[in-house]
């Protein structure tokens, strides 16, 4: 007996195959030979005349067990115990409730029918883990809904509603919510009544037929969506598996042939690897060590912002999002009503798109107070701090909030680098204050750093890690220090573009050595966007920025900046910004080395990354080097697809990266050091 399997048969002959396998029943060897095992007993069973598939807990399968990529493989694999499903002589239907994705929903489209309860997911995003559906969803999936959706669905990897499903062939019918066994049995006993022939997916032909003959469909899906997929092997896999589906047809094994041979172009590149990695890092990064699930969260059922300008207006956009009713404080009536203007035009913008009715955007906003004073948050359970980044300012508001805050609240600042324990220390309740460091715009970036002081409870830090889950961020847990995680390395970034510049390489080549890494864009550009005033604001140092915003030179809102701009905006070298940088290396007395390759520029900006990410482990500040990686590509945009700074460092090869080090003259640290020296990583386990 399957430790995972139970096989009732229900009246009419229904044999139901339930599998429980928590948390997701994902399709590792215990579900499927309890899949093998429910369809030996009911295949050969007379009394079974139709089958149901159905799962235990929260979820029907999400997918192949991810964990199990990489090792050898255990019979029954996948394929095979698609076979048997795909083989029956009796109808086999799938019942799916939670999130059917990848391996799952591709299981379930070897059964003869599909049935969802509302709240259900279907969905293959194998894309998110550098791979394609291995296990016949290329093939089957355009057989169902078409060429042109399959290519949009699978490239695009995000889950589909069950409505939507149904409109679209995934699935065949809807359950009512909470009665899928039932509905399940009753959708196979009619199918039995109706005494139809046994339709497999693979046999359905007619919607490929279309594409037949248009290989430049597939090139020019391509192309129009070459910006999106740049970087990223697995959509062109996937588009050239969906074209074999097309050109194959009706031979489904030819084309599940090509399948699996783009599959395994895939499965063991540095890109699958780095997207696997991350899929588990960001899981991992809620899980700390020292606080355990015995240590209560506390209940936050209203919510204070301080600051109802651009960082405090998204802010509060997270919990009125979920419900959660925000006291929006401000000192000017000016400025509060601005702030409010701003949300109700973010939300009204997302209603312009369908991303909200009308409805919602009246309950969130029916949800805000507008205040002047900090005296009306004397009674909400946490106060967020998102005023100018300023320590005596900050101070000042806390020990305000001090006197005024109930018993219990818990005070945080959305501070970027200041200290949190010296904020905390301008009160009497150290234990209840915390750093709750979100990326901007608040209410889009899903990075959230919780800064745990010296002082700050464990209850405190447990209740802000699993706020930032409701609120649909990835909370990572960073000790206090200058920049915390994400912006202490990229600072280091930062600084080699700066000093690079005065040697040689030009702010467009520098950008574009990191652009062809991975990033969206680089430093020089993101200067330019942000505001060179923005960007040495509060820097006394002479600096290139500083001497071109002399120039009344602010970037792309005024006169361009390291680029010029034309009147759409588009970026050009700029001969003025070349005079200013040479102007700046000779008043450091900095010697132009000369051109230098891409591959030098990205060592020279990124190594010290790694070095920075190697300090924070040391000095504790960050708890894994994984959170280090969730932090860059969530806060930073760091291609997935290289795994983050520390993954990425563990490719290149630490010995390699250290003696890059050296060579610029930057002491690595101990701990690089001695990981190069004793062969280890940082990431590979
Ligand atoms: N394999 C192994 N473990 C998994 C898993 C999976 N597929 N999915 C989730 N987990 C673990 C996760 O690590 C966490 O563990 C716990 O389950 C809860 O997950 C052949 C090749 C299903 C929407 O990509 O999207 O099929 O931290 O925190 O927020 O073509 O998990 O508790 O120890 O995310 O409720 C394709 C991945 C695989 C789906 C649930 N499938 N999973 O979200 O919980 S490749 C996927 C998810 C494949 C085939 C191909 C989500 C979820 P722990 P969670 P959640």
């Amino acid at each position: 007996m399957s430790e995972a399997g139970s096989y009732v048969i229900e009246e009419g002959g229904i044999g139901v195959i339930t599998v429980d396998n928590p948390p997701v029943n994902a399709l590792g060897i215990k579900t499927r030979l309890a899949i093998a095992e429910g369809f030996e007993r009911f295949g050969g069973d007379d009394a079974v005349k139709a089958i149901v598939l159905i799962c235990g807990g929260r979820t029907f399968f999400a997918g192949a067990d991810i964990s199990e990529f990489g090792r050898p493989p255990q019979s029954p694999v996948l394929h095979e115990v698609m076979r048997i499903i795909e083989d029956s002589s009796k109808p086999v239907v799938a019942a799916i409730h939670g999130t059917a994705l990848g391996g799952g929903y591709e299981l379930s489209l070897v059964c003869h029918y599909r049935i969802a309860v509302p709240s259900a997911m279907v969905g293959l995003p194998e894309v998110n883990l550098g791979l394609l559906p291995g296990a016949g969803g290329t093939q089957r999936l355009p057989r169902i809904v078409g060429v042109e959706a399959a290519l949009d669905i699978i490239t695009g990897g995000k889950p589909i509603k069950a409505k939507q499903a149904l409109h679209l062939g995934m699935i065949d019918a809807l359950a009512e919510e909470g009665k899928l066994r039932e509905d399940a049995i009753a959708f196979a006993r009619r199918i039995l009544a109706e005494g139809k022939p046994l339709l497999r997916v693979r046999d359905r032909n007619e919607k490929l037929e279309g594409a037949k003959g248009n290989p430049g469909l597939f090139d020019d899906y391509l192309k129009k969506n070459a910006r999106a997929f740049r970087g990223f092997k697995a959509p062109t896999n996937i588009v050239r598996a969906i074209q074999a589906a097309v050109d194959t047809a009706p031979d489904f094994e030819a084309g599940s042939r090509r399948e699996t041979e783009l599959f395994r172009e895939l499965e063991p590149s540095t890109e699958s690897q780095a997207q696997r990695y991350y899929f588990f890092a960001e899981r991992e990064t809620a899980k700390i060590p020292d606080i355990g699930k015995d240590v209560p969260t506390l209940p936050i059922q209203t919510v204070g912002v301080i600051g109802a300008g651009t960082m405090g207006g998204g802010i509060a956009m997270n919990f009125l999002n979920i419900g959660v009713p925000v006291t929006l404080m401000e000192m000017s009536q000016e400025a509060l009503d601005r702030g409010i203007a701003v949300i109700r035009r973010n939300y009204e913008s997302a209603a312009k798109k369908g991303r909200l009715t009308q409805d919602q955007v009246e309950q969130r906003m029916a949800l805000i107070t507008p205040a002047i004073g900090l005296e009306a948050l004397s009674q909400v359970d946490l106060v967020i701090e998102a005023v100018f980044e300023e320590m005596g300012v900050k101070k000042d508001v806390f020990a305000k909030l001090d006197g005024i805050c109930k018993q219990g609240a818990i005070l945080a600042s959305n501070t970027s680098f200041l200290d949190v324990d010296e904020i905390a220390a301008a009160t009497s309740r150290p234990e209840w204050v915390v750093g709750l460091h979100f990326f901007s715009p608040a209410n889009v970036m899903r990075l959230l750093e919780v800064v745990r002081g010296d002082k700050t409870s464990k209850e405190v830090v447990a209740t802000a890690m699993a706020l930032g889950k409701k609120i649909g961020k990835v909370p990572v847990l960073s000790r206090v220090c200058f920049g915390f995680i994400a912006n202490r390395i990229m600072a280091k970034r930062s600084a080699e573009a700066s000093a690079i510049i005065l040697e040689g390489p030009s702010p467009q080549q520098v950008d574009k050595a990191l652009y062809d890494y991975g990033f969206a864009m680089g430093p020089f550009q993101m200067n330019d966007l942000v505001g060179l005033d923005v960007i040495g604001r509060g820097s006394t140092e002479r600096s290139v920025a500083g001497d071109l915003v002399k120039l009344d030179r602010l970037g792309q809102k005024k006169n361009g900046g390291y680029y010029d701009y034309d009147e759409n905006r588009k970026a050009t070298p700029s001969p003025v910004a070349a005079q200013v940088i040479a102007d700046f290396a000779q008043f450091k007395g900095v010697e132009n080395k000369g051109p230098q390759s891409d591959a030098d520029i990205v060592a020279r900006l990124l190594y010290p990354v790694v070095n920075e990410g190697a300090k924070l482990l040391e000095e504790g500040i960050a708890l894994r080097a994984s959170d280090i990686d969730v932090a860059a590509i969530l806060g930073y945009n760091w291609p997935v697809y290289t795994g983050g700074p520390m993954f990425w460092g563990d490719t290149i090869g630490l010995p390699k990266i250290v003696e890059g080090l050296k060579a610029l003259g930057i002491e690595p640290s101990n701990l690089l050091l001695e990981k190069a020296a004793a062969g280890t990583s940082f990431t590979r386990g």
